[in-house]
């Protein structure tokens, strides 16, 4: 099959630098190689694909768009491009590395003091450690500012209580930034793993996302030392920052995923013969195949937008917002559309459509739901918060 490329339907890629060009092609190549040909067994078996950890560590793909300590500090269009070919391969592939660079790498690099950077973000930008990050709680989810979980300082120590849940690489990860209340405050804790007090149960047969471990955290007066505190994350908006960056991500990763689909289709649609011709002859298809290319190339315009706005620092969290809500949105109607393409034989793992239309249910869900950030947009235009 001819090598993958969508970006020419209106010369996408004349918006982007060589370099930008050149790492994303280079992280297609990997995902072509060594995701598409395993993911299928691993999303089946449930089980994460451990070999490609050291792999993005090697590629720079952890934590790249941060500076210094091992990251590879690349602009958030060559970050995005990154997101978006993870997520042509598997959600569960991009949710580790977001969770490893945007939700762990970028609140130790952000809160932590340098003692704490040196320590932990050379090895995560390795994959010599995986990381996670617990704001979730089984009675907070939207709400994350109603967390239960809670530190009490003890001489040179801080003990946690309470318990995280739906927690993404938490079984496997060698370190999670917990957010726990200190005195009535939100705060970011690293927690390690064979702590004392501390575990991190698999939570299992997920129909979504299978080839992702996500985990219970429980904290059972758990010790922690005192410079396991990030200094500078005291606020829930601390936590609120550390997700506008996974969601930016995210917004990329919809792309990749709804490209992968579309792809699928095209190409099952050319082949596949019913009453004596192509069912890619059929207006039917043909206007699911229009929407498809219309909504991704609409997704890619505005998303380089706001990365080369984010370059600037002047992405809004309402405007990142949109695009997680959106293009989450849309690559999900775009795997519903390309699984009915594909007829019966899109129910089988043996094609992809439908494993991205399951895993996007749940990336539709996290890091803020469809309706919260519908919420934070409403916000943003009507100056009312209708949270609550
Ligand atoms: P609210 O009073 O609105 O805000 C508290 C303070 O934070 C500020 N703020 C933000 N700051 C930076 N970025 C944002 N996105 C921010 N949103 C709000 C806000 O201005 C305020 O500042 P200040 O100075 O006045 O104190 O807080 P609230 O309690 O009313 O909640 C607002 C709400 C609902 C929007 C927020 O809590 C929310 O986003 N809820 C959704 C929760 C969520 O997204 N959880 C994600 C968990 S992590 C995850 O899902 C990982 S999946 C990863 C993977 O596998 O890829
Ligand atoms: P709820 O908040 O209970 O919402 C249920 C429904 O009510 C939703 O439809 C929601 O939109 C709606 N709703 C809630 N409040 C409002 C409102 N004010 N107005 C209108 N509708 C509303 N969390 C982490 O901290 N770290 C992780 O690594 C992580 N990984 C995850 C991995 C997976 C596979 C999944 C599924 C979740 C993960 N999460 C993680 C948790 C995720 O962030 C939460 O599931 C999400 O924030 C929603 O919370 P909830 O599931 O409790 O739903």
């Amino acid at each position: 099959m001819a090598k993958f490329s969508i970006e020419d339907f209106l010369q996408f890629d004349s918006l982007l630098s060589q370099e930008e060009i050149m790492i994303r092609d280079t992280v297609r190549d990997f995902v072509d190689e060594q995701v598409l040909p395993v993911i299928a067994e691993h999303y089946e078996k449930a089980k994460f694909p451990m070999q490609l950890v050291t792999q993005m560590g090697e590629l720079g793909l952890l934590g790249s768009n941060l500076s210094g300590y091992g990251a590879a500090g690349v602009n958030n269009v060559a970050y995005g491009l990154m997101m978006q070919e993870l997520e042509r391969g598997d959600s569960g592939v991009r949710s580790f590395a977001s969770v490893q660079g945007s939700l762990v790498m970028y609140p130790i690099f952000t809160f932590g003091d340098e003692e704490q950077r040196k320590k932990w973000l050379p090895e995560l930008a390795a994959g010599r450690l995986i990381g996670c990050f617990g704001l979730t709680e089984a009675d907070s989810g939207s709400d994350p500012g109603s967390m239960k979980t809670r530190a009490t300082a003890d001489g040179d120590q801080y003990i946690l209580n309470g318990s995280k849940m739906w927690i993404t690489n938490g079984t496997i990860a060698d370190l999670a930034v917990v957010w726990a209340k200190l005195d009535g405050e939100v705060h970011g804790f690293v927690v390690e793993k064979g702590t004392p007090g501390y575990g991190a149960p698999e939570i299992e047969n997920k129909l979504s996302l299978r080839a992702s471990v996500t985990s219970e955290l429980v904290f059972e007066d758990c010790r922690i030392p005192k410079e396991n505190l990030l200094p500078n994350s005291s606020g829930l908006k601390c936590a609120l920052m550390c997700l506008n960056q996974a969601r930016y991500g995210i917004g990329w990763g919809g792309i990749g995923a709804a490209m992968a689909c579309y792809e699928e289709a095209r190409n099952y649609a050319a082949e596949r013969i019913q009453f004596d011709q192509p069912i890619a002859s059929f207006q039917f298809t043909q206007e699911k195949l229009a929407v498809m290319l219309t909504e991704i190339t609409k997704m890619q315009f505005y998303t380089l937008q706001l990365a080369r706005l984010k370059d600037q620092d002047k992405a809004k969290h309402y405007q990142i917002s949109m695009a997680k809500r959106n293009n989450i949105y849309w690559a999900l109607e775009i795997a519903r559309m390309a699984r009915e393409i594909l007829g019966a034989s899109g129910i089988v793992n043996e094609y992809q459509s439908m494993r991205h239309m399951a895993n996007l249910e749940s990336v539709k869900t996290y890091e803020g739901t469809h309706e919260i950030h519908t919420l934070i947009l409403g916000e943003h235009i009507t100056g009312i918060p209708s949270f609550r």
